[in-house]
């Protein structure tokens, strides 16, 4: 009896770690509130979240409106307002969210349509496990997703042949300089496909390359960007930029997701040459660890698959497992 009502207690739909969460990732309408008189509200997008104000475009004009502590806000956001507070926010679309210890799961940016995911050829260098988490998390949700390989100038020449692999899963690689230009007209016409997240590690490029695509499309002027509080760079919080008929969205690079509800099962999705091996192992769910009969490691063992991507998909497997221990 004492332990339901404790259970009530709880506040989980406020909570980041609340269960709640569950679905986040299939439906991502947690914390979305459809106000009762929206009819007398607008509509604005969240292009910056500053913790007590959000920057919003409202009809054109980049504003600030007060945030509410009930309804969280992320870049990408479509809020209801009345121009001066966050009145309620809209079912979210596809979220990149990311998960810490100490905070839980958060999100990080909405109504996502494709994923960029920015990597230097040279300094700091290219590392194959940053790809697979994001090809994990976006084949889950089915966000297509695609890399920016940055710094071509001055690459290590080993880079093209690291990418093979990557782009024989699927991936489309856009070799690109923001110091020369090279390969950005291909890059702004992948660009503007849609809503466009753009992550990655600091210091690989993602500033240089949205100022260069917006300052050549000239769709909004440096001086805007900067009068915004722009330019200065704040790495922990998500920022969107007009772009043609769409947005593009910087993000600082994700080194967990938040993989919450997701069923481990799935991890292998991600890894499309352990996938292919799956189809051998003796059971039916089989998660390649200690299984009898397991296909994946039997290749391991053989040579025909190199420890690092089984090392590689246990990690996020694991990480998935850890972010379902019911504490949450
Ligand atoms: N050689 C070279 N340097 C670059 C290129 N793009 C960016 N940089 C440099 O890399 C550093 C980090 O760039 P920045 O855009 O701040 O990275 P961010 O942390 O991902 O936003 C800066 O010193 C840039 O001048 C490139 O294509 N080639
Ligand atoms: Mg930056
Ligand atoms: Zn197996």
């Amino acid at each position: 009896m004492g332990l339901k009502k404790q259970g009530r207690g709880r506040k989980p739909n406020r909570d980041p770690k609340g269960p709640k969460l569950r679905n986040m990732l299939g439906a991502a309408e947690w914390n979305t509130f459809e106000p009762p008189n929206k009819d007398e509200l607008k509509v604005a997008r969240v292009y910056v979240n500053y913790g007590i104000e959000s920057g919003v475009n409202l009809e054109g004009a980049l504003v600030r409106i007060a945030n509410r502590r009930k309804f969280p806000v992320v870049a990408g956001d479509l809020v209801y307002t009345d121009g001066n507070t966050v009145e309620g926010v809209m079912p979210r679309g596809k979220v990149l969210a990311r998960y810490a210890e100490e905070s839980g799961i958060r999100l990080i940016a909405s109504h996502l349509d494709q994923v960029g995911i920015v990597c230097s050829a040279s300094d700091p260098p290219f590392q194959e496990t940053f790809v697979d988490r994001y090809m994990v998390y976006c084949r889950i949700i089915d966000l297509p997703l695609f890399i920016i390989m940055n710094k071509m100038d001055e690459a290590d020449p080993e880079i093209q042949k690291r990418l093979e692999p990557i782009q024989a899963a699927g991936v489309d690689v856009i070799f690109v300089s923001a110091i020369s230009g090279r390969g950005f007209p291909e890059l702004r016409k992948r660009l503007a496909r849609g809503i466009t997240v753009l992550s990655g590690m600091s210091g690989v490029g993602k500033s240089t390359i949205i100022n260069r695509v917006l300052r050549d499309d000239e769709m909004i002027p440096t001086q805007e960007l900067t009068k915004y509080g722009r330019g200065k760079h704040t790495t922990t919080a998500a920022e969107v930029y007009d772009f043609r008929e769409t947005l593009l969205i910087d993000t600082p690079g994700i080194k967990i997701f938040g993989f919450l509800g997701v069923d481990p099962t799935q991890v292998q999705h991600g890894f499309p040459d352990i996938l292919a091996l799956s189809e051998k192992c003796e059971w039916g769910g089989c998660l390649h660890q200690r299984e009898q009969g397991c296909a994946v490691r039997a290749a391991v063992e053989q040579g025909d698959l190199h420890p690092m991507r089984l090392r590689a998909y246990t990690e996020i497997l694991e990480q998935v497992q850890d972010q379902q221990k019911p504490e949450y």
